[in-house]
């Protein structure tokens, strides 16, 4: 498989272009069916979490990746297996890519134990250390700081890894985030920042909540590069993350990076999202559709047929269908052990 050798320029003006896609001709096919199952993967499993919530089998709060899935699979797949991952409460779809069992995730959602975080999480914790996935977070922008922190702890023992630290627009208004890219940027930690713009934080838009509207500017401030990229092009987002993963990893100096996206849903289960935002916005964000426009243009491009796209929908919805019936089959956790993990075991 062969990158593209494009210069990556960093962003500097008001001006800039959002990043769009390379060409098919960069990737290997195998790597371009790999991010068309892994996108298809993410919106089947959400739709699944969006029935089960009304089925009453997933109680509490429940954010869906439906209509960013070009950026949660653009992002993770740039990253090495040994690298670190933190995620805000919309993490579901990135704990799939990060190949969390669909299983554990499900059975997270139920509250089973034999979910990831052993029922104890649900829905906005989900965490996997085996696999460097470390959540999962409630709190907005509460995992800036965390892993900031865990960048520190790399760079202080001498390895090579990286953090990628995914959060929202309206986590880049809080406090702690300012304060971490600002530690980030003067301790010279490995941190590639990125942030899923989705146009809005709950019902609030970005330019109700936020004096600066071009979120890649906020890290400048801290002397942190920034760039901006099509969140609904998973080529575009890939080949750009690809680059700055490496960036991070040789120089051990902080990039920010903004990803246009876009939530078809409400904010989550709880809200339809119609309030704040017109239905013709709605659809004219799915005409950019990631998944529908991703599997157009691999036909087009005769890097897969449509007999070959209905077999990768089978696969992945009987797969979607096992993660469920793994969650059913579990129990849920034992009221006697409600305690546990609170404080720290003997061995
Ligand atoms: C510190 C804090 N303040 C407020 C909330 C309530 N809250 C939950 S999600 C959310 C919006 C965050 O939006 P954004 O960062 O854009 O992420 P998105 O939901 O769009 O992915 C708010 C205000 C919270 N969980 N934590
Ligand atoms: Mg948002």
């Amino acid at each position: 498989m062969s990158q593209s050798q494009e210069p990556i320029d960093q962003a500097t003006d008001t001006d800039i272009p959002v990043r769009d896609a390379g060409d098919l001709a960069n990737y290997a096919n195998d790597q371009l069916i790999d991010f068309y199952s892994n996108m298809l993967f993410v919106r089947r499993f959400e739709e699944r979490v969006a029935e089960m919530y009304l089925r009453a089998k997933i109680g509490g709060y429940c954010h869906l990746n439906i209509g960013e899935e070009a950026t949660v699979v653009g992002t993770l797949k740039a990253l090495q297996e040994d690298d670190y991952f933190f995620g805000s409460y919309r993490e579901h779809g990135f704990a799939l890519v990060r190949d969390v069992p669909a299983g554990a995730v499900m059975a997270e959602l139920f509250g089973k134990r034999d979910g990831c975080a052993r029922g104890r999480g649900g829905s906005m914790h989900l965490v996997d250390p085996d696999r460097r996935f470390m959540g999962g977070y409630g709190i907005v922008g509460g995992s800036i700081p965390l892993s900031t922190g865990v960048a520190f702890a790399i760079k202080y023992r001498g390895g090579d890894e990286i953090v990628m630290s995914v959060f929202g627009d309206g986590a880049t208004n809080i406090g702690a985030f300012h304060e971490a890219l600002n530690m980030a940027s003067l301790w010279k930690l490995p941190t590639l920042f990125i942030c899923t713009n989705n146009l809005y934080g709950m019902g609030t838009s970005v330019d109700r909540a936020s004096a600066v509207t071009e979120l890649w500017k906020k890290g400048i401030a801290y002397d942190i590069p920034g760039y901006k990229v099509n969140g609904m092009d998973v080529l575009a987002v890939y080949q750009l993350t690809k680059k700055l993963v490496e960036e991070v990893r040789r120089t051990s100096e902080p990039i920010f990076v903004e990803c246009q996206t876009y939530r078809y849903r409400g904010h989550s289960m709880a809200d339809a999202g119609k309030n704040y935002r017109s239905d013709e916005e709605v659809q004219s964000w799915r005409e950019r559709d990631p998944v529908e426009n991703f599997r157009k243009r691999l036909i087009e491009g005769e890097i897969f047929t449509q007999k070959d796209a209905e077999a990768c929908e089978a696969d992945v919805l009987a797969r979607v269908q096992d993660a469920v019936d793994f969650a059913e089959a579990s129990p849920f956790p034992d009221v006697a052990e409600l305690d546990r993990f609170v404080y720290a075991e003997d061995e």
